[in-house]
């Protein structure tokens, strides 16, 4: 179960990311109500424009969202999902030479993603949903496995842990187990501690300094930190004052074995990326 795999690349549908090096996912939310790129994205061509602006700055993926996990957002039905998320889907994977990952715990937005040329699944919900299991291995797709507790409307309502870190490796071993049971094998998934979800801030703190202990899989790891409120809690900073403490974080997560951080300020992370990599790679 926690044996090594060994592989430095991860197949997503007709592209390979690259793991010998950390690389940075754009965030592309299509939701009326993002909270830091106020719905501004929303409609297909300002969405691309944006998704192309990010592979311009270095990102290798883009990570398409159309239902917002922010505490206390509007439920989206499938058929608004989808119509927010096939379009933009399609014309990234269409356009840009990037891997298109889809943000979604929707079966029906799972499938069809994949056939509009989807590279990853990146579920918050790790495939908890009925039929999102079985939905996201048969696309063949790699999926991110991602912890959280409860729903995102109320998760935030005091969440308790005995060990914060080995309710996150429990849960995670429990999701690859069963991933591994539908027929996702291990080579196609990827492991997120689900920073700000069900968290308060010192679960969050503790399970950052805590992460190489995530190793122990022999899975990529993936960061999502960008902008969040652990940072405007430490800082005392709104969200358009957190960058550089979002860049601090990703510094400290590639540190710390992540492969992938999922962040809104790309053009700045990459830096940070390469900085820290040409270190780690000196004699
Ligand atoms: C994460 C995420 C969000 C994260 C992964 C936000 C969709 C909230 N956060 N996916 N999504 N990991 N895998 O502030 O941390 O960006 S939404």
């Amino acid at each position: 179960m926690s044996l090594a795999i060994s592989r430095n690349r991860l197949p997503c549908g007709s592209r390979f990311l690259d793991l010998t090096r950390p690389q940075v996912m754009g965030i592309l939310n299509v939701t009326p109500d993002s909270f830091s790129d106020g719905g501004r994205f929303a409609m297909r061509d300002a969405a691309l424009r944006h998704a192309e602006s990010m592979v311009l700055a270095g990102a290798t993926l883009i990570d398409v969202g159309g239902e917002s996990t922010r505490p206390g957002a509007q439920v989206v039905s499938v058929a608004e999902e989808l119509a927010r998320v096939a379009p933009v889907v399609e014309a990234i994977a269409a356009e840009l030479d990037v891997i298109v990952s889809v943000d979604t715990s929707t079966p029906e937005v799972i499938t069809e993603s994949a056939k509009l040329g989807a590279g990853l699944i990146n579920d918050v919900r790790s495939l908890q949903r009925d039929g999102a299991l079985q939905a996201a291995a048969a696309t063949g797709l790699p999926v991110c496995l991602m912890h959280m507790r409860g729903e995102p409307t109320t998760m935030q309502q005091n969440p308790q842990y005995d060990d914060v870190l080995g309710a996150v490796a429990d849960f995670l071993r429990e999701r690859l187990a069963i991933c591994e049971a539908a027929g996702i094998s291990a080579e196609r998934i990827v492991l997120d501690p689900g920073f700000g979800f069900a968290k308060t801030l010192e679960h969050n703190l503790s399970l950052f300094r805590r992460m190489p202990a995530l190793q122990v899989f022999g899975l990529p790891l993936l960061v999502g930190v960008s902008r969040k409120s652990m940072i405007g809690a430490v800082l005392g900073r709104e969200v358009d004052g957190r960058l550089y403490g979002s860049l601090a974080l990703a510094a400290l997560a590639v540190a710390k074995g992540a492969s992938i951080l999922r962040v809104h300020d790309v053009a700045e992370t990459v830096d940070v990326v390469r900085m820290v990599a040409a270190v780690e790679a000196a004699q």
